[in-house]
C-alpha cells in the first residue's frame, strides 16, 4: 500500500468475507514445483484459503486444524526450497519460514509439531523509505530461500508464513496465511554439533500485541517494520 491514510478501505477488505484469499500450495524443492498438497500438511477444508487470526491456537503451528500429509519429502541441508502461491498475494505483510525438528521418538507423519522453532528465512517491505513502502502485494507468486546447510539431519516440518497487516491496526486483525511441509533433511551437521536457534513455540511465541501484529501499517507509515518471531538463524 502506498496511500498513507485508507483506515476505510483496511477496514472494509476485513468485512469482506468474499474477498480472494491465498494458500501456500505447492512446495518448491529439489528443483521442481510439486503438486498441490504433496508433502504439504492439509488444513480446514480443501478448499479453504483465508487465514487463521487466533495467535494462542494450535492453528497458528500449520493452519486451521492442520493434519499430517501422507508423504516426506527429502532435502539436501544448503539446497534452494520455497513455496508457491494459488493465486495473487493481496494483503501487505511479511513472509517468514521456519524449521523445527520431530523428537526421535515421533513420526513425522504424525507429529503435532509440539517443537522449539527456529526462523530460516524473512522478508519484510519490498521497499521501504519515510517516503515509500512497497509489500509484496500482488508482484511474486514464489518465495525461494536455503534450508540452512549446517542444519543437523533429521526429520522437520517447514513452516511457511505471510501475516496480512491490512487490518492490523485492531487486536487480534492481523491473518496468518500458513503452511507447513514436511521434509527429511540430508546432508546437514551431524548429531549435537550445532543447536539452531533462537527458538520459539507455536503456540507461544507471538502474541496478539507484537509490534509487527497489533500496527497500523497506514498511518504512520512503518519504515522499520518488526517482522514478528525471533531473529534468523544466523548458522
Ligand atoms: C548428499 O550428499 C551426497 C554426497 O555428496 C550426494 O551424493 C547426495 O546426492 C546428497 N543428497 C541429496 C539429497 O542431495
Ligand atoms: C515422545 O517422548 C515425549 C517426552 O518424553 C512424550 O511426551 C511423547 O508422548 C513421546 N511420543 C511418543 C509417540 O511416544
Ligand atoms: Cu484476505
Amino acid at each position: 500500500m502506498k496511500i498513507t491514510s485508507v483506515l476505510g478501505l483496511g477496514a472494509l477488505l476485513t468485512a469482506s468475507p468474499a474477498f480472494a484469499h491465498y494458500r501456500f500450495y505447492k512446495l518448491i524443492a529439489n528443483g521442481q514445483v510439486h503438486d498441490e498438497f504433496k508433502y504439504i500438511r492439509p488444513f480446514e477444508a480443501p478448499y479453504y484459503n483465508g487465514p487463521t487470526q487466533d495467535v494462542y491456537s494450535t492453528d497458528i503451528r500449520c493452519h486451521m486444524k492442520a493434519r499430517p500429509a501422507a508423504d516426506i519429502i527429502t532435502v539436501s541441508a544448503g539446497s534452494d526450497i520455497g513455496f508457491q502461491v494459488d493465486g495473487a498475494i493481496v494483503h501487505p505483510g511479511p513472509f517468514t519460514a521456519y524449521l523445527a525438528r520431530a523428537p526421535a521418538n515421533e513420526s513425522l507423519t504424525s507429529w503435532d509439531g509440539d517443537g522449539d522453532w527456529f526462523k530460516i528465512w524473512e522478508q519484510g517491505a519490498l521497499e521501504s523509505s519515510p517516503e515509500k513502502v512497497v509489500w509484496d502485494e500482488g508482484i511474486n507468486t514464489k518465495w525461494m530461500f536455503k534450508i540452512p546447510k549446517n542444519v543437523p539431519s533429521g526429520k522437520y516440518l517447514l513452516r511457511f508464513e505471510h501475516i496480512a497487516l491490512h487490518g492490523a491496526w485492531a487486536k487480534a486483525e492481523a491473518q496468518f496465511y500458513i503452511s507447513c511441509a514436511q521434509l527429511d533433511i540430508v546432508n546437514g551437521s551431524k548429531e549435537g554439533e550445532v543447536s539452531p536457534g533462537p527458538t520459539i513455540k507455536f503456540p507461544g511465541g507471538y502474541t496478539d500485541e507484537d509490534p509487527g501484529i497489533f500496527i497500523n501499517i497506514f498511518w504512520p507509515v512503518p519504515h522499520n517494520y518488526p517482522i514478528p518471531g525471533p531473529a534468523v538463524w544466523g548458522q
